[in-house]
Protein backbone atom coordinates (compact mmCIF):
# COMPACT_ATOMS: atom_id res chain seq x y z
CA UNK A 1 0.00 0.00 0.00
CA UNK A 2 1.41 3.48 -0.62
CA UNK A 3 2.53 5.21 2.75
CA UNK A 4 0.69 8.74 3.74
CA UNK A 5 2.98 11.31 5.21
CA UNK A 6 2.25 12.80 7.86
CA UNK A 7 5.32 13.46 9.61
CA UNK A 8 9.34 13.71 8.41
CA UNK A 9 12.58 13.40 9.99
CA UNK A 10 15.49 15.22 8.02
CA UNK A 11 19.30 14.91 9.63
CA UNK A 12 21.36 15.87 6.94
CA UNK A 13 25.42 16.33 6.24
CA UNK A 14 25.25 18.00 3.15
CA UNK A 15 22.59 20.35 3.12
CA UNK A 16 22.06 20.42 -0.17
CA UNK A 17 18.54 20.55 -0.96
CA UNK A 18 17.20 20.29 2.06
CA UNK A 19 15.56 23.90 2.36
CA UNK A 20 13.46 22.63 -0.97
CA UNK A 21 12.58 19.62 0.90
CA UNK A 22 11.56 21.19 3.85
CA UNK A 23 9.71 23.35 2.61
CA UNK A 24 7.96 20.96 0.15
CA UNK A 25 7.09 18.75 3.31
CA UNK A 26 5.87 21.87 5.31
CA UNK A 27 3.58 23.31 2.71
CA UNK A 28 1.50 19.85 2.48
CA UNK A 29 1.33 20.62 6.33
CA UNK A 30 3.77 17.93 6.76
CA UNK A 31 5.61 18.42 10.39
CA UNK A 32 8.94 18.27 9.99
CA UNK A 33 11.44 17.19 12.70
CA UNK A 34 15.41 18.00 12.71
CA UNK A 35 18.59 17.50 14.62
CA UNK A 36 20.74 20.42 15.84
CA UNK A 37 22.27 21.59 12.28
CA UNK A 38 19.29 20.48 10.02
CA UNK A 39 17.00 22.27 12.09
CA UNK A 40 18.99 25.68 12.47
CA UNK A 41 19.05 25.43 8.66
CA UNK A 42 15.94 24.86 8.22
CA UNK A 43 14.39 27.79 10.75
CA UNK A 44 17.21 30.02 8.79
CA UNK A 45 14.72 29.59 6.00
CA UNK A 46 11.68 30.30 7.84
CA UNK A 47 10.59 26.80 7.79
CA UNK A 48 8.84 25.52 10.90
CA UNK A 49 10.69 22.57 12.52
CA UNK A 50 10.31 20.56 16.06
CA UNK A 51 13.67 19.56 17.61
CA UNK A 52 14.75 16.14 17.92
CA UNK A 53 15.83 16.40 21.24
CA UNK A 54 12.43 18.29 21.67
CA UNK A 55 10.79 15.47 20.76
CA UNK A 56 12.35 12.71 22.68
CA UNK A 57 12.83 14.97 25.86
CA UNK A 58 16.29 13.83 25.79
CA UNK A 59 19.04 16.58 24.64
CA UNK A 60 21.58 16.18 21.90
CA UNK A 61 24.39 14.93 24.47
CA UNK A 62 28.70 13.67 23.98
CA UNK A 63 29.21 16.59 21.31
CA UNK A 64 26.28 14.85 19.42
CA UNK A 65 27.22 11.63 19.49
CA UNK A 66 24.09 10.69 20.61
CA UNK A 67 20.59 12.63 19.07
CA UNK A 68 18.84 10.04 17.24
CA UNK A 69 19.53 7.14 19.18
CA UNK A 70 16.17 7.26 21.32
CA UNK A 71 13.20 4.56 21.07
CA UNK A 72 10.86 7.59 20.12
CA UNK A 73 13.25 7.90 16.86
CA UNK A 74 13.67 4.05 16.39
CA UNK A 75 10.14 3.42 17.85
CA UNK A 76 8.96 5.58 14.96
CA UNK A 77 10.78 3.84 12.03
CA UNK A 78 10.32 0.56 13.01
CA UNK A 79 6.89 -0.03 14.17
CA UNK A 80 4.43 -1.91 11.94
CA UNK A 81 1.79 -0.21 11.03
CA UNK A 82 0.15 -3.16 10.31
CA UNK A 83 0.20 -4.49 13.36
CA UNK A 84 -2.30 -3.89 16.10
CA UNK A 85 0.54 -4.70 18.58
CA UNK A 86 2.97 -2.21 17.15
CA UNK A 87 0.42 0.54 16.89
CA UNK A 88 -0.63 -0.43 20.90
CA UNK A 89 2.90 0.12 22.04
CA UNK A 90 3.51 3.40 19.72
CA UNK A 91 0.24 4.69 22.01
CA UNK A 92 1.65 3.20 25.62
CA UNK A 93 5.08 5.06 24.92
CA UNK A 94 4.21 8.19 23.24
CA UNK A 95 5.66 7.30 20.39
CA UNK A 96 5.00 9.04 16.91
CA UNK A 97 5.20 7.47 13.60
CA UNK A 98 8.27 8.91 10.97
CA UNK A 99 6.72 8.44 7.64
CA UNK A 100 9.63 10.04 5.40
CA UNK A 101 13.37 9.93 6.43
CA UNK A 102 16.01 12.07 4.97
CA UNK A 103 19.48 11.28 6.21
CA UNK A 104 23.21 11.74 4.73
CA UNK A 105 25.91 10.76 6.45
CA UNK A 106 28.94 11.97 7.96
CA UNK A 107 31.09 12.86 5.01
CA UNK A 108 33.49 10.01 6.40
CA UNK A 109 35.18 9.61 3.28
CA UNK A 110 35.89 13.33 2.35
CA UNK A 111 37.39 13.31 5.60
CA UNK A 112 39.60 10.81 5.21
CA UNK A 113 40.21 11.72 1.30
CA UNK A 114 40.87 15.73 3.36
CA UNK A 115 44.15 13.65 4.83
CA UNK A 116 42.64 14.58 8.64
CA UNK A 117 44.28 13.05 11.58
CA UNK A 118 42.66 9.36 12.99
CA UNK A 119 40.79 11.16 15.63
CA UNK A 120 38.95 13.69 13.15
CA UNK A 121 38.36 10.54 10.68
CA UNK A 122 36.47 8.53 13.93
CA UNK A 123 34.48 10.99 14.57
CA UNK A 124 33.05 11.47 11.88
CA UNK A 125 32.46 8.06 11.23
CA UNK A 126 28.10 8.28 11.81
CA UNK A 127 26.31 5.57 13.88
CA UNK A 128 23.02 7.58 14.60
CA UNK A 129 22.41 7.96 10.84
CA UNK A 130 22.94 4.60 9.58
CA UNK A 131 21.08 3.43 12.47
CA UNK A 132 17.87 5.12 11.15
CA UNK A 133 18.72 4.66 7.50
CA UNK A 134 18.59 0.82 7.95
CA UNK A 135 15.22 1.22 10.41
CA UNK A 136 13.63 3.04 7.96
CA UNK A 137 14.62 0.78 4.95
CA UNK A 138 13.96 -2.73 7.20
CA UNK A 139 10.29 -1.02 7.85
CA UNK A 140 9.67 0.34 3.91
CA UNK A 141 6.30 -0.83 4.18
CA UNK A 142 5.90 2.37 6.34
CA UNK A 143 8.59 4.31 5.54
CA UNK A 144 10.24 6.42 2.48
CA UNK A 145 14.00 6.82 3.09
CA UNK A 146 16.16 9.22 1.54
CA UNK A 147 19.66 8.83 1.28
CA UNK A 148 20.54 11.29 -1.76
CA UNK A 149 19.40 14.50 -2.37
CA UNK A 150 18.98 13.52 -6.04
CA UNK A 151 15.86 11.33 -4.89
CA UNK A 152 14.04 14.53 -3.15
CA UNK A 153 12.50 16.68 -5.81
CA UNK A 154 10.86 13.29 -7.42
CA UNK A 155 10.01 12.17 -4.23
CA UNK A 156 8.12 15.59 -3.73
CA UNK A 157 6.54 15.45 -7.10
CA UNK A 158 5.04 12.04 -6.17
CA UNK A 159 3.66 13.20 -2.60
CA UNK A 160 2.19 16.08 -4.61
CA UNK A 161 0.64 14.22 -7.71
CA UNK A 162 -0.79 11.32 -5.25
CA UNK A 163 -2.23 13.09 -2.60
CA UNK A 164 0.36 12.89 -0.31
CA UNK A 165 0.98 9.47 -1.02
CA UNK A 166 4.10 7.76 -1.62
CA UNK A 167 4.12 4.14 -3.77
CA UNK A 168 4.99 0.77 -2.29
CA UNK A 169 7.47 0.58 -5.42
CA UNK A 170 9.25 3.85 -4.92
CA UNK A 171 9.68 2.51 -0.74
CA UNK A 172 11.19 -0.64 -2.02
CA UNK A 173 13.02 1.22 -4.53
CA UNK A 174 14.45 3.81 -1.98
CA UNK A 175 15.11 0.84 0.49
CA UNK A 176 17.16 -1.02 -1.75
CA UNK A 177 19.07 2.10 -2.24
CA UNK A 178 19.79 3.11 1.10
CA UNK A 179 20.94 -0.41 2.10
CA UNK A 180 23.41 0.12 -0.62
CA UNK A 181 24.01 3.18 1.15
CA UNK A 182 24.72 1.98 4.51
CA UNK A 183 26.82 -0.93 3.14
CA UNK A 184 29.51 1.06 1.12
CA UNK A 185 29.47 3.62 4.29
CA UNK A 186 30.64 0.67 6.57
CA UNK A 187 33.24 -0.83 3.91
CA UNK A 188 35.18 2.17 4.05
CA UNK A 189 35.50 2.33 7.12
CA UNK A 190 36.47 -1.13 7.68
CA UNK A 191 38.81 -0.47 4.52
CA UNK A 192 40.67 2.14 5.88
CA UNK A 193 40.45 0.37 9.91
CA UNK A 194 41.84 -2.49 8.33
CA UNK A 195 45.01 -0.89 6.44
CA UNK A 196 46.13 0.91 9.31
CA UNK A 197 46.55 -2.56 11.35
CA UNK A 198 49.95 -4.63 11.44
CA UNK A 199 47.97 -7.95 10.84
CA UNK A 200 45.35 -6.77 8.70
CA UNK A 201 43.68 -9.18 6.19
CA UNK A 202 40.32 -9.52 6.79
CA UNK A 203 38.41 -13.06 6.87
CA UNK A 204 35.60 -11.54 4.66
CA UNK A 205 36.71 -8.85 2.23
CA UNK A 206 34.00 -6.50 1.06
CA UNK A 207 35.62 -3.75 -1.40
CA UNK A 208 33.03 -0.53 -1.42
CA UNK A 209 34.84 0.39 -4.89
CA UNK A 210 32.97 3.55 -6.53
CA UNK A 211 33.02 3.62 -9.85
CA UNK A 212 34.95 6.84 -10.92
CA UNK A 213 34.80 6.77 -15.02
CA UNK A 214 34.11 4.09 -17.16
CA UNK A 215 36.85 3.97 -19.64
CA UNK A 216 37.35 3.47 -23.45
CA UNK A 217 38.69 0.24 -23.26
CA UNK A 218 41.06 -2.09 -21.18
CA UNK A 219 44.50 -3.17 -21.59
CA UNK A 220 43.40 -3.89 -25.49
CA UNK A 221 40.47 -2.49 -27.07
CA UNK A 222 38.68 -5.36 -27.04
CA UNK A 223 38.35 -5.68 -23.70
CA UNK A 224 35.41 -3.44 -21.57
CA UNK A 225 37.08 -1.59 -18.32
CA UNK A 226 36.26 1.31 -15.89
CA UNK A 227 38.06 2.91 -13.34
CA UNK A 228 37.13 2.69 -9.20
CA UNK A 229 38.20 3.82 -6.28
CA UNK A 230 38.05 2.58 -2.83
CA UNK A 231 38.68 3.92 0.65
CA UNK A 232 41.90 4.86 1.06
CA UNK A 233 43.64 8.39 1.39
CA UNK A 234 46.64 7.56 -0.32
CA UNK A 235 47.81 10.77 -2.99
CA UNK A 236 48.33 8.92 -6.49
CA UNK A 237 46.14 8.48 -9.69
CA UNK A 238 42.95 7.46 -7.80
CA UNK A 239 42.71 11.10 -6.39
CA UNK A 240 44.69 13.18 -8.72
CA UNK A 241 43.18 16.33 -10.08
CA UNK A 242 43.27 16.30 -14.60
CA UNK A 243 44.37 19.61 -15.23
CA UNK A 244 44.52 19.26 -19.12
CA UNK A 245 44.61 16.44 -21.76
CA UNK A 246 42.86 13.42 -23.37
CA UNK A 247 40.73 11.29 -21.03
CA UNK A 248 43.16 8.79 -19.07
CA UNK A 249 43.12 5.18 -20.90
CA UNK A 250 43.44 2.12 -18.83
CA UNK A 251 47.09 2.00 -19.13
CA UNK A 252 47.80 5.17 -18.79
CA UNK A 253 45.91 4.84 -15.17
CA UNK A 254 48.26 1.71 -14.66
CA UNK A 255 51.49 3.09 -15.67
CA UNK A 256 50.96 6.87 -13.88
CA UNK A 257 50.20 5.17 -10.52
CA UNK A 258 53.49 2.82 -11.02
CA UNK A 259 55.44 6.17 -11.90
CA UNK A 260 53.84 7.93 -8.64
CA UNK A 261 54.77 5.45 -6.57
CA UNK A 262 58.36 4.91 -7.98
CA UNK A 263 59.39 8.71 -8.03
CA UNK A 264 58.19 9.12 -4.31
CA UNK A 265 60.60 6.91 -2.80
CA UNK A 266 62.92 9.26 -2.99
CA UNK A 267 63.77 12.06 -1.02
CA UNK A 268 65.80 14.66 -3.63
CA UNK A 269 64.46 15.53 -6.24
CA UNK A 270 63.48 12.57 -8.91
CA UNK A 271 62.16 12.40 -12.13
CA UNK A 272 60.70 8.36 -13.23
CA UNK A 273 59.91 8.11 -16.38
CA UNK A 274 57.43 4.98 -17.01
CA UNK A 275 56.89 3.08 -20.18
CA UNK A 276 54.78 -0.01 -19.44
CA UNK A 277 54.77 0.04 -16.10
CA UNK A 278 58.49 -0.43 -15.63
CA UNK A 279 60.83 2.64 -15.44
CA UNK A 280 62.77 3.44 -18.12
CA UNK A 281 65.26 6.22 -16.79
CA UNK A 282 65.14 7.17 -13.11
CA UNK A 283 67.47 10.27 -11.44
CA UNK A 284 67.87 12.22 -8.48
CA UNK A 285 69.86 15.03 -7.82
CA UNK A 286 69.12 18.55 -7.29
CA UNK A 287 66.34 20.35 -9.40
CA UNK A 288 63.55 18.73 -11.18
CA UNK A 289 65.26 19.73 -14.66
CA UNK A 290 68.68 18.66 -14.08
CA UNK A 291 67.38 15.40 -13.18
CA UNK A 292 64.73 14.95 -15.90
CA UNK A 293 67.25 15.41 -18.43
CA UNK A 294 69.51 13.09 -16.39
CA UNK A 295 66.12 10.56 -16.05
CA UNK A 296 65.80 10.74 -19.79
CA UNK A 297 69.43 10.02 -21.19
CA UNK A 298 69.02 6.33 -19.58
CA UNK A 299 66.68 4.98 -22.71
CA UNK A 300 65.10 8.38 -24.59
CA UNK A 301 64.01 5.78 -27.01
CA UNK A 302 61.79 3.75 -24.49
CA UNK A 303 60.82 7.28 -23.04
CA UNK A 304 58.94 8.26 -25.99
CA UNK A 305 55.23 7.89 -25.47
CA UNK A 306 55.98 7.53 -21.74
CA UNK A 307 54.58 8.71 -17.92
CA UNK A 308 56.55 11.11 -16.21
CA UNK A 309 56.46 11.50 -12.41
CA UNK A 310 58.37 14.29 -10.08
CA UNK A 311 58.13 14.33 -7.14
CA UNK A 312 58.74 18.12 -6.77
CA UNK A 313 56.41 20.59 -8.10
CA UNK A 314 56.62 21.55 -12.04
CA UNK A 315 58.42 24.05 -12.46
CA UNK A 316 58.21 25.89 -16.59
CA UNK A 317 61.86 25.10 -16.94
CA UNK A 318 61.37 21.25 -16.50
CA UNK A 319 57.84 21.43 -18.66
CA UNK A 320 60.11 22.79 -21.52
CA UNK A 321 61.67 19.90 -21.48
CA UNK A 322 58.97 17.60 -21.01
CA UNK A 323 57.11 18.94 -24.22
CA UNK A 324 60.51 18.26 -26.66
CA UNK A 325 59.76 14.20 -26.06
CA UNK A 326 56.22 12.94 -26.72
CA UNK A 327 54.68 12.21 -22.95
CA UNK A 328 51.32 10.90 -22.76
CA UNK A 329 51.40 11.62 -19.13
CA UNK A 330 52.75 13.92 -16.74
CA UNK A 331 52.13 13.58 -12.78
CA UNK A 332 53.57 15.68 -9.78
CA UNK A 333 52.37 16.86 -6.65
CA UNK A 334 52.34 20.44 -7.83
CA UNK A 335 51.57 22.10 -10.80
CA UNK A 336 53.26 26.01 -10.94
CA UNK A 337 51.42 28.17 -13.51
CA UNK A 338 53.96 29.46 -15.12
CA UNK A 339 54.32 25.09 -16.55
CA UNK A 340 50.67 24.64 -16.79
CA UNK A 341 51.04 27.56 -19.84
CA UNK A 342 54.17 25.46 -20.97
CA UNK A 343 52.42 22.09 -21.32
CA UNK A 344 48.49 24.06 -22.18
CA UNK A 345 50.24 24.09 -25.90
CA UNK A 346 50.21 20.30 -26.09
CA UNK A 347 46.36 19.66 -25.65
CA UNK A 348 46.49 15.79 -25.65
CA UNK A 349 49.05 15.31 -23.06
CA UNK A 350 47.01 14.63 -19.29
CA UNK A 351 48.74 16.49 -16.65
CA UNK A 352 47.87 15.30 -13.23
CA UNK A 353 48.29 17.32 -9.89
CA UNK A 354 47.79 14.99 -6.73
CA UNK A 355 48.37 17.77 -4.13
CA UNK A 356 50.78 15.62 -2.12
CA UNK A 357 53.05 12.43 -2.20
CA UNK A 358 52.25 9.00 -0.98
CA UNK A 359 54.40 7.83 2.26
CA UNK A 360 56.56 4.75 0.71
CA UNK A 361 56.78 3.47 4.26
CA UNK A 362 53.06 3.41 4.65
CA UNK A 363 51.28 0.35 5.32
CA UNK A 364 48.43 -0.15 2.95
CA UNK A 365 46.92 -3.15 0.96
CA UNK A 366 47.40 -4.59 -2.89
CA UNK A 367 45.46 -6.78 -4.51
CA UNK A 368 45.67 -8.77 -7.94
CA UNK A 369 43.22 -10.68 -9.52
CA UNK A 370 43.13 -13.93 -10.48
CA UNK A 371 40.64 -16.55 -12.18
CA UNK A 372 37.83 -17.01 -9.53
CA UNK A 373 39.45 -15.19 -6.78
CA UNK A 374 41.84 -11.99 -5.83
CA UNK A 375 45.06 -12.35 -3.97
CA UNK A 376 45.16 -9.73 -1.16
CA UNK A 377 48.73 -8.36 0.06
CA UNK A 378 50.34 -5.63 2.12
CA UNK A 379 51.64 -3.16 -0.32
CA UNK A 380 55.79 -3.38 -0.58
CA UNK A 381 56.35 -1.00 1.75
CA UNK A 382 60.16 -2.39 2.64
CA UNK A 383 62.66 0.50 2.22
CA UNK A 384 66.34 -0.14 3.06
CA UNK A 385 68.36 1.90 5.36
CA UNK A 386 72.60 2.50 5.03
CA UNK A 387 72.61 0.77 8.46
CA UNK A 388 70.28 -2.47 6.96
CA UNK A 389 73.14 -3.24 4.57
CA UNK A 390 75.78 -6.13 5.10
CA UNK A 391 79.06 -6.19 3.10
CA UNK A 392 80.22 -9.34 2.29
CA UNK A 393 82.97 -8.70 0.37
CA UNK A 394 86.37 -8.08 1.41
CA UNK A 395 86.27 -4.28 -0.38
CA UNK A 396 83.43 -2.29 1.10
CA UNK A 397 81.78 0.25 -0.95
CA UNK A 398 82.87 4.03 -1.09
CA UNK A 399 80.55 6.70 -0.68
CA UNK A 400 79.64 7.18 -3.63
CA UNK A 401 79.25 3.70 -4.46
CA UNK A 402 77.30 3.36 -1.59
CA UNK A 403 74.60 6.14 -2.50
CA UNK A 404 74.67 4.60 -5.99
CA UNK A 405 73.42 1.43 -4.51
CA UNK A 406 70.59 2.47 -2.14
CA UNK A 407 69.42 4.13 -5.13
CA UNK A 408 69.62 1.77 -7.41
CA UNK A 409 68.04 -0.68 -5.12
CA UNK A 410 64.86 1.53 -4.81
CA UNK A 411 64.51 1.50 -8.24
CA UNK A 412 64.51 -2.05 -8.51
CA UNK A 413 61.84 -2.23 -6.19
CA UNK A 414 59.74 -0.79 -9.11
CA UNK A 415 60.81 -2.91 -12.02
CA UNK A 416 59.31 -6.24 -12.57
CA UNK A 417 61.21 -8.75 -11.59
CA UNK A 418 63.79 -10.44 -12.25
CA UNK A 419 64.77 -6.65 -12.52
CA UNK A 420 68.49 -5.26 -12.68
CA UNK A 421 69.56 -1.96 -12.66
CA UNK A 422 72.58 -0.68 -13.31
CA UNK A 423 73.32 3.15 -12.02
CA UNK A 424 75.55 5.68 -11.68
CA UNK A 425 75.94 9.49 -10.39
CA UNK A 426 72.04 8.84 -9.00
CA UNK A 427 70.77 8.01 -12.21
CA UNK A 428 69.73 4.58 -14.27
CA UNK A 429 72.13 3.76 -16.77
CA UNK A 430 70.40 0.50 -17.54
CA UNK A 431 67.77 -1.44 -16.40
CA UNK A 432 66.67 -5.09 -17.67
CA UNK A 433 63.26 -5.72 -16.50
CA UNK A 434 60.65 -8.91 -16.37
CA UNK A 435 63.07 -11.55 -17.59
CA UNK A 436 61.97 -15.26 -16.36
CA UNK A 437 65.97 -15.36 -15.93
CA UNK A 438 68.16 -13.09 -13.64
CA UNK A 439 71.10 -13.58 -16.59
CA UNK A 440 69.09 -12.39 -19.61
CA UNK A 441 67.67 -9.13 -17.36
CA UNK A 442 71.52 -8.69 -16.01
CA UNK A 443 72.31 -9.01 -20.35
CA UNK A 444 69.61 -6.84 -21.26
CA UNK A 445 70.80 -4.01 -18.69
CA UNK A 446 74.29 -3.98 -19.51
CA UNK A 447 73.22 -3.49 -23.34
CA UNK A 448 70.33 -1.29 -22.98
CA UNK A 449 73.35 1.02 -20.52
CA UNK A 450 75.63 0.55 -23.82
CA UNK A 451 73.04 1.68 -26.67
CA UNK A 452 71.81 4.78 -24.61
CA UNK A 453 75.87 5.88 -23.15
CA UNK A 454 78.54 4.14 -25.71
CA UNK A 455 80.60 1.15 -24.77
CA UNK A 456 82.14 2.15 -21.87
CA UNK A 457 78.84 3.45 -20.07
CA UNK A 458 78.75 0.76 -17.78
CA UNK A 459 82.80 1.54 -16.15
CA UNK A 460 82.46 2.13 -12.95
CA UNK A 461 78.70 1.64 -12.37
CA UNK A 462 76.59 0.00 -9.61
CA UNK A 463 74.34 -2.86 -9.96
CA UNK A 464 71.08 -3.61 -7.78
CA UNK A 465 69.06 -6.83 -8.55
CA UNK A 466 65.86 -7.00 -6.81
CA UNK A 467 66.70 -10.57 -5.73
CA UNK A 468 69.63 -12.65 -5.00
CA UNK A 469 71.70 -14.37 -7.86
CA UNK A 470 71.04 -17.71 -7.64
CA UNK A 471 74.42 -18.69 -9.26
CA UNK A 472 77.33 -16.51 -10.20
CA UNK A 473 76.49 -16.10 -13.67
CA UNK A 474 74.13 -13.26 -13.06
CA UNK A 475 76.93 -11.68 -11.59
CA UNK A 476 79.66 -12.32 -14.11
CA UNK A 477 77.92 -10.08 -16.85
CA UNK A 478 78.17 -7.58 -14.16
CA UNK A 479 81.36 -7.71 -13.40
CA UNK A 480 82.06 -8.53 -17.47
CA UNK A 481 80.40 -5.04 -17.87
CA UNK A 482 82.89 -3.29 -15.55
CA UNK A 483 80.65 -2.67 -12.96
CA UNK A 484 82.20 -1.99 -9.55
CA UNK A 485 79.57 -2.36 -6.70
CA UNK A 486 76.46 -4.56 -6.56
CA UNK A 487 73.40 -4.22 -3.69
CA UNK A 488 71.40 -7.72 -3.71
CA UNK A 489 69.23 -9.48 -0.93
CA UNK A 490 71.76 -12.39 -0.38
CA UNK A 491 70.07 -15.78 0.66
CA UNK A 492 71.33 -17.78 -2.11
CA UNK A 493 72.71 -21.45 -1.37
CA UNK A 494 75.19 -20.41 -3.09
CA UNK A 495 75.92 -17.19 -2.12
CA UNK A 496 79.84 -18.12 -1.30
CA UNK A 497 80.08 -18.41 -4.99
CA UNK A 498 78.84 -15.73 -5.82
CA UNK A 499 80.97 -13.51 -3.33
CA UNK A 500 83.92 -15.37 -4.24
CA UNK A 501 83.34 -14.10 -7.79
CA UNK A 502 82.91 -10.86 -6.42
CA UNK A 503 86.44 -10.86 -4.13
CA UNK A 504 88.14 -12.19 -7.27
CA UNK A 505 87.10 -9.11 -9.40
CA UNK A 506 87.52 -6.68 -6.95
CA UNK A 507 83.74 -5.70 -6.43
CA UNK A 508 82.22 -4.87 -3.51
CA UNK A 509 78.63 -6.04 -2.57
CA UNK A 510 76.74 -5.74 0.04
CA UNK A 511 73.24 -7.61 1.33
CA UNK A 512 69.97 -6.26 1.75
CA UNK A 513 68.40 -9.26 3.94
CA UNK A 514 65.17 -7.93 1.87
CA UNK A 515 63.66 -8.77 -1.44
CA UNK A 516 61.69 -6.61 -3.99
CA UNK A 517 60.00 -9.17 -5.91
CA UNK A 518 57.82 -7.61 -7.85
CA UNK A 519 55.55 -9.58 -10.68
O1 LIG B 1 27.00 11.15 16.00
S1 LIG B 1 25.96 10.34 15.44
O2 LIG B 1 26.37 9.06 15.01
N1 LIG B 1 24.80 10.13 16.54
C1 LIG B 1 23.51 10.29 16.30
O3 LIG B 1 22.69 9.94 17.16
C2 LIG B 1 23.08 10.87 15.05
N2 LIG B 1 21.87 11.17 14.57
C3 LIG B 1 22.00 11.73 13.36
N3 LIG B 1 25.32 11.14 14.19
C4 LIG B 1 24.00 11.28 14.08
N4 LIG B 1 23.31 11.82 13.05
C5 LIG B 1 23.91 12.44 11.87
O4 LIG B 1 24.01 13.82 12.12
C6 LIG B 1 23.14 12.33 10.60
O5 LIG B 1 23.40 11.14 9.88
C7 LIG B 1 23.59 13.56 9.83
O6 LIG B 1 24.70 13.27 9.03
C8 LIG B 1 24.01 14.55 10.88
C9 LIG B 1 23.07 15.70 10.94
O7 LIG B 1 23.35 16.50 12.06
P1 LIG B 1 22.90 18.03 12.10
O8 LIG B 1 21.45 18.03 11.73
O9 LIG B 1 23.13 18.43 13.53
O10 LIG B 1 23.74 18.77 11.13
Amino acid sequence: APVKIERALLSVSDKSGLANLGRGLAARGIEVMSTGGSAKALRDVGIPVTEVADYTGFPEIMDGRVKTLHPKIHGGLLGRRDLEGHRQAMTEHGIGRIDLLAVNLYPFRETLASGADRATCIENIDIGGPAMIRAAAKNHGGVVVLTDPADYEPVMEEIRANDGSVSAATCRRLAAKAYACTAAYDAAIAAWMSEQEEAALPTNLTLAAERVQTLRYGENPHQQAAFYRYGTARPGVATAEQLQGKELSYNNLNDTDAAFEAVSEFEKPAVVIVKHANPCGVAEGTTSAEVYRRALACDPISAYGGIVALNRPLDAETASLIVQVFAEVVIAPEIEPAAQEVLAGKKNLRLLRTGSLPDPAARGLALKSLAGGLLLQDRDHGRIAPADLKVVTKRTPSDTELADLLFAFRVAKHVKSNAIVYAKGGRTIGIGAGQMSRVDSSRIAALKAREAGGEEATKGSVVASDAFFPFADGLQAAIDAGATAVIQPGGSMRDEEVIAAADAAGLAMVFTGMRHFRH
